[in-house]
């Protein structure tokens, strides 16, 4: 279903709107924000330049360092006192980005969400139970705002406490329900063992996002929750969910709401704009947004854009595949985003710890966990003193309450920065593997 009249401009009409958005937000970075403008001038670009949607390829990029260096509003048009909202993601080290919106930017986003649960069939007389995390991350609020605006009824339960939603769904008669692939999945789990039949459920849908997953996840999901499972993308930094969406009546890839962005493919490595059709890192330009506009934002998702053509749906709008990887070593742990970075930082403010670590990703019943393995240094093994293995290897005295200790104290102050429970294990000093070349701390053993 259509929610909105926009959703079926197409052609010339939507082009030209794209163009008249665009060249308004060029106008308002250019006047507003000292970061575009210097990069413009840098480039010898002024607003008045952008005379065609081709002229896009002109301006600069901006990518998450930026906002880090403008850390925390410096990339706001607006003064503090027209903002009503900030969320925030993580950063590639400890300091978070800071997504800015009007009171016009919540309703624009409002109504982009409320396009999602239309797509998916959704109307005003279904209850959303919506397990999106509520607060800093755009996806509790953001589809929060959405189905209010469309009129369903939210139930908002956020994320985890995984028998109260198993209760709500059975209670409360959920027909759509929100929340990352791999939660449903876990729901689905613990709702079995506790002898739930969901093909009785009235659940009938699950727009699902946040995290990478693929078809094989898709079917797995829709025969054992008896469901259609639909696509949703996005990111704070853009927005927040609602970049593209799947619709019900296709499954097949996600409609990109081109009225409020304008996206590209490039080749992450040259930077070059490649046509529809190849395989490449999504750009996103924002052309309605009033607090935070980002000009060719580069996602480092990677995906490929399809000309935009009639869907069954009724929409025109470009179309997007699934993401199927990053241009940047960005992990999502249960949802949450972590770049190694982040951990690297902690483990380097611990005299007792090497630099030496990798961190062993796993799904395990349906869950991710993460283990940061890291090693001591010489004299912390020294002294609290080590066992010789039966292998004749020499290792630390695990049950040492020192050991304890540096491992309770590392998994706290990750906890704490991003948000994400670890697994610790310590390791002899030199007993991790060692590069020549690039490290390779991630071992992602996930399969998805
Ligand atoms: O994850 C926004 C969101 C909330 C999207 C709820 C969908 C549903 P961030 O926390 O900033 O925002 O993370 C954004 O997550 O760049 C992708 O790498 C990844 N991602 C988001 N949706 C999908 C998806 C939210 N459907 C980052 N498939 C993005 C694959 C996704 N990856």
């Amino acid at each position: 279903m259509i929610f909105d009249e926009n959703e079926l401009l197409g052609g010339e009409k939507l082009k030209k709107l794209q163009l008249e958005r665009l060249q308004k937000t060029v106008r308002n970075v250019y006047d507003n924000v000292t970061f575009y403008k210097k990069s413009f001038d840098k480039k010898g670009i002024k607003p008045e330049d952008i005379k065609s949607l081709e002229d896009l390829a002109k301006l600069p990029f901006t990518v998450k360092q930026d906002l880090r260096d403008n850390y925390p509003y410096g990339m706001f048009t607006v003064p503090i006192e027209k903002i009503v909202r900030i969320h925030a993601s993580s950063g590639t080290t400890g300091k978070p980005t800071v997504c800015g919106y009007t009171k016009n930017d919540i309703k624009t986003w409002s109504i982009i969400m409320a396009r999602v649960f239309a797509a998916a069939g959704v109307t005003k007389n279904d209850i959303v139970q919506n397990a999106y995390g509520y607060g800093l991350f755009t996806g509790g609020l953001g589809a929060h705002y959405g189905a209010e605006e469309l009129g369903a009824a939210v139930v908002p339960i956020s994320g985890g406490n995984t028998k109260k939603q198993i209760q709500l769904l059975e209670d409360f008669g959920s027909n759509c329900l929100t929340c990352t692939p791999s939660f449903a999945l876990y729901l689905y789990d613990i709702g079995r063992e506790a002898g739930v039949d969901f093909a009785k459920l009235p659940l009938r849908v699950a727009i699902l996002g946040a995290e990478p997953w693929s078809e094989g996840m898709r079917k797995e999901i829709e025969e054992k929750l008896s469901i259609d499972a639909i696509n949703l993308y996005g990111l704070s930094e853009i927005i927040g969910p609602g970049v593209s969406f799947e619709c019900i009546e296709e499954k097949n890839g996600m409609h990109i709401s081109d009225d409020h962005f304008i996206a590209e493919i490039i080749d992450p490595a040259t930077g070059e704009q490649l046509p529809y059709g190849s395989k490449g890192e999504l750009v996103i330009t924002t052309i309605t947004k009033e607090a935070f506009p980002l000009i060719r934002y580069r996602t480092k998702d990677i995906t490929v854009l399809s000309k935009p053509t009639k869907c069954s749906c009724g929409r025109n709008f470009t179309k997007m595949t699934r993401i199927t990887g990053r241009s940047d070593d960005m992990l999502i742990i249960r949802g949450v985003n972590v770049f190694p970075s982040q951990i690297e930082d902690v483990i380097t403010k611990f005299r007792s710890l090497a630099g030496h670590y990798q961190l062993v990703i796993k799904r395990v019943e349906r869950l991710d966990t993460l283990t940061v393995e890291v090693e001591v240094i010489n004299e912390f093994a020294r002294s609290i003193g080590t066992v010789v293995m039966a292998d004749g290897t020499e290792a630390l005295a695990v049950t040492h309450e020192k050991v304890e200790a540096l491992k309770q104290n590392l998994k706290k102050d990750i906890k704490d920065l991003i948000g994400v429970t670890t697994d610790v294990k310590l390791f002899m000093p030199k007993t991790l593997p060692r590069f020549e070349g690039k490290a390779k701390r991630v071992i992602d053993n996930r399969v998805i």
